[in-house]
């Protein structure tokens, strides 16, 4: 696979090879599963300009997470039909899960999961599914379309019964009909605030191992102001990285992507944010270190 001419992390990332790299960062700026905000096309760019920009160096963990390799190849081509979307992020995830990386996707709207999510259903047979999102995403079709961003976890669970969905203030009454009558596991914000969910069992639960599906909404506009979806009351930037390194410690993450950041020409910090949040969780997932945040 080709890698792409601008690398995460730019020159700190020390540009190893594709074969050297135990990550691999694919960027799929897709947009065709949106229904509000545009922008979310020129994220993955957005994302990969503002690495160079921080320390390779990990004050948390006391190591430079880069070592263990980190290539960015270039993005494909994506065909506008969601069918044809769908096919190219299943094939090219598939491809990088056979050379045996730890796959990033940096989206692109949420609609570009379950193509990602069947990739690694293959691989990994008992694969469950933590997503961290401000909204459920269990419409079955939305604007005509089973492939809408809003239809995310439906699709999810056509693979797995094994699903976490946490940060969650956005749904339907029928999206809230449906979490009661197939009891999925969905810790809202408001549970998580009041403390009200058992998280800790919840994420004890699961089966191992586990791909992560990050929706940048789920954070606060503190951390991240762009996204096509917004709503307000998300994840602070310390109670987000204390929860998602729960998940990494406690649990086999064998991937995950991030959703639904839009670019903004105005609004540099929501893509340094998440630069900086995707090196966090390589570093999460490679060096287990003890440290309080
Ligand atoms: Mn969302």
């Amino acid at each position: 696979m080709k890698l792409y001419s601008k690398q995460f992390l730019g020159e700190e990332s020390g540009f190893p090879s594709f074969e050297k790299a135990s990550v691999v960062i694919l960027p799929f700026p897709y947009e065709g599963g949106v229904s509000y905000g545009k922008g979310t096309r020129e994220a993955p760019d957005a994302i990969i300009d503002a690495s160079p920009y921080m320390e390779a160096y990990d004050e948390m963990l006391d190591t430079c997470p880069c070592e263990v390799g980190i290539v960015t190849v270039e993005p494909p081509i994506i065909p506008l039909k969601p069918e044809g979307m769908f096919e190219t992020i299943y094939q090219n995830t598939k491809y990088l899960l056979t050379r045996n990386k730890f796959v990033i996707v940096i989206g692109g709207d949420h609609s570009i999961t379950s193509g990602c999510f069947k990739a690694f259903h293959e691989k990994y047979k008992t694969l469950s599914c933590i997503q961290i999102d401000a909204h459920a995403d269990l419409r079955d079709v939305y604007e005509g379309s089973r492939l809408n961003h809003a239809c995310a976890m439906s699709r999810i669970l056509e693979f797995t019964p094994h699903t976490l969905q946490i940060g969650i203030r956005s749904m339907s009454k029928d999206e809230s009909i449906r979490i009661k009558r197939e009891n999925l596991k969905v810790c809202t914000m408001h549970s998580f605030y009041h403390k009200s969910f058992d998280i800790d069992a919840a994420i004890y639960d699961l089966p191992d191992p586990v791909f992560l599906t990050i929706d940048v909404d789920a954070f606060d506009f503190s951390v991240v102001a762009a996204t096509g979806t917004p709503e307000p009351g998300g994840f602070r930037w310390y109670e987000g990285l204390s929860l998602l390194k729960k998940i990494f410690y406690a649990k086999n993450v064998v991937g995950f992507d991030i959703v639904e950041l839009s670019y903004s020409p105005y609004d540099k910090n929501s893509a340094f944010a998440i630069s900086k949040l995707i090196y966090k969780l390589i570093g999460f997932k490679f060096y287990r270190r003890v440290y309080a945040v």
